[in-house]
């Protein structure tokens, strides 16, 4: 067409490099930086950076939302109870239904909305980049250290980057990385019963709910726990697919960080 530039293939290829080298090279040092982009981790990642905290989040897979996406079985709606609804309300996700205090979500309105406010409100997420190791100082964790989750799933032998942060959220689900990394590598006492991780216990919906709000907490100086790995950590059931809980795992995580940083 007359007068319209020619497409540069080359200048599209070096916005995209200098784009993401910019905002990785901005948070190679972080206030705060989350293990997992799932509903805990986004909401943490949400409630801090609208403070003004520099926040960001690794997250392993190509999608955020962690087990948000799926709902029950696949069948995607969320339950949260009323706790939930208003952190839903919050991020003016539509919640539907009511049945004695109960309430439900369809499941991608959730993870894509929570998501969209959370990088709106400034929080930085990094997908497809796991966290593999810890940075530790002194017996004192300095940060983490990260590498493309294809390294490891094409058995590469590359050496990793690392990321420097004043706290750190194990937000990583049930498999809880983060914590699982300082017992078995670290080697060092968790605040927990035994100094170690306890395990998740089978379902039980309602005690897995209750105690979630509990284990949210510091297990390690400047680490904190949310969502399910705060339930794997401390010894608490699973809950199945309501969700009330882990928004309200992030929120609480992000009171306790920015207690600290004040
Ligand atoms: O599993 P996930 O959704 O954890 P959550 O936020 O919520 C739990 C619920 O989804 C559900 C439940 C509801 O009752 O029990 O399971 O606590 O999200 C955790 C995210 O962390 C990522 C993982 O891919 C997932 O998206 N993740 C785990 N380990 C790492 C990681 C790692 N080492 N590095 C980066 N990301």
């Amino acid at each position: 067409m007359p007068g319209k530039k020619p497409l540069s293939d080359i200048t599209i290829s070096r916005l995209i490099i200098e784009g993401f080298a910019d905002k990785l090279t901005r948070h190679l040092t972080n206030d705060v930086t989350i293990v997992g982009a799932g509903p805990a981790g986004l909401t943490a990642a949400y409630y801090l950076a609208k403070e003004g905290i520099k926040v960001c989040v690794f997250e392993r897979k190509l999608s955020v939302g962690g087990g948000m996406w799926g709902g029950g079985m696949m069948f995607n709606e969320i339950v949260v109870q009323d706790e939930g609804k208003r952190i839903l309300e919050r991020f003016k996700v539509p919640v539907k239904g009511h049945r004695n205090g109960y309430h439900t979500a369809d499941s991608v309105s959730a993870v894509s909305t929570i998501c969209s406010k959370a990088s709106l409100a400034g929080a930085e997420i990094f997908n497809l980049m796991e966290v593999e190791d810890l940075m530790m100082k002194n017996d004192r964790v300095k940060g983490l250290v990260i590498n493309w989750t294809a390294v490891r799933m094409a058995e590469l032998h590359v050496d990793p980057l690392s990321v420097e942060t004043r706290f750190l959220v194990d937000a990583t689900g049930h498999s809880c990385e983060v914590a699982r990394l300082l017992e078995k590598k670290a080697g060092v006492t968790l605040a927990t019963e035994t100094g170690g991780v306890l395990g998740e216990k089978p379902l039980w919906a309602e005690t897995g709910e209750n105690s979630m709000r509990k284990n949210t907490r510091e297990i390690f100086p400047n680490v904190y726990v949310a969502g399910m790995a705060a339930n794997a950590v401390f010894g608490s059931p699973r809950m199945g697919p309501i969700f009330g809980g882990m928004l309200m795992s992030g929120e609480k995580v992000a009171d306790l960080i920015k207690k600290r940083l004040r």
